[in-house]
């Protein structure tokens, strides 16, 4: 099964999830946080999560889903937080006008907050047992918070003078988007109940396949960064260098998942070959 046929068949599944979540909730701040989270994402990050449990032979059944499908409420509150007025300043979102745009700063500031920590109050509400439960919100606080995701994005906007090399640059991303990639990886190992070491393994894969996301998402918006004056790979080192380091990481990510025995790599290698 390649990654696209995997897809077919989950994607509904997540969609279906998120879609009921604050069904019958009719407050205006549900309205809201369904506006951002019911958007046409990917849904990349809860596919990795069960992509990886799939190659490690486990079954997906509701709790899987469930649990998977928490990383995207954490992923929709950085994206709307991420396009307000004082941080990236987007306007559109998905095909659609960005919360703040359509509903308001305020609105959208809430709606941002309410996803994150909803994400958390969804992961102990899981039929699953508590240390594995423990330990995904454990790893999602960390990718989300100030060690990462928060502090990449503090970086990214605020802090451009301190990102002086392809290093610098690198962690940047690897915190700002590789953060949540490493989580859906790791989820999948601890809902796999894998060992540490192939859990370090995924950790090394979720964290390569998001800085070379990232990169990919650079080269497709050289134009656009330029005008805006951001930092990016193809802006700091060139494009042939670029594609160059995407590879790189491609190759990493390829390489750690190669160190997992007893796991059918097919459609996690087939998800990194489309970066
Ligand atoms: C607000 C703390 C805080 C952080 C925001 C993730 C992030 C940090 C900002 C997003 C900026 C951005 C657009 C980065 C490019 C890479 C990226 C994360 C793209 C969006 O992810 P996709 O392609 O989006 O998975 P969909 O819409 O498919 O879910």
């Amino acid at each position: 099964m390649n990654f696209d046929q995997f897809s077919k068949e989950y994607l509904p599944k997540i969609n279906k999830h998120l879609n009921d979540y604050f069904a019958g909730q009719d407050d205006d701040i549900f309205r809201i946080m369904n506006y951002s989270l019911n958007s046409t994402g990917k849904r990349l990050r809860p596919l990795l999560t069960l992509a990886v449990l799939s190659s490690a032979f486990k079954t997906i059944d509701k709790p899987q889903i469930e649990a998977a499908a928490a990383v995207e409420f954490v992923h929709a509150y950085s994206l709307v937080h991420d396009d307000l007025p004082e941080m990236d300043n987007d306007d559109r979102r998905r095909g659609q006008a960005s919360v703040w745009k359509r509903f308001g700063v305020g609105n959208a500031v809430l709606a941002g907050d309410g996803l994150l920590t909803e994400a958390f109050k969804k992961l102990s509400d899981l039929l699953l047992p508590e240390d594995m439960k423990i330990k995904l919100i454990y790893n999602l606080s960390l990718a989300a918070g100030p060690f990462n995701m928060v502090r990449g994005q503090q970086l990214d906007l605020f802090g451009r003078q301190k990102i002086e090399s392809v290093k610098d640059l690198e962690l940047v991303h690897l915190m700002k988007t590789g953060a949540l990639m490493t989580y859906a990886a790791t989820a999948g190992g601890i809902l796999a109940d894998l060992s540490v070491d192939k859990i370090r393994q995924l950790n090394i894969f979720g964290a390569n396949l998001g800085i070379a996301f990232q990169i990919r998402d650079d080269l497709d918006d050289i134009q656009q960064d330029k005008r805006e004056r951001k930092e990016s790979f193809p802006i700091m080192i060139g494009i042939d260098d670029s594609k160059k380091e995407l590879e790189e990481h491609k190759k990493i990510a390829i390489d750690a998942l190669n160190k997992i025995d007893d796991f059918q790599k097919k459609i996690l290698l087939d998800l990194v070959e489309k970066i």
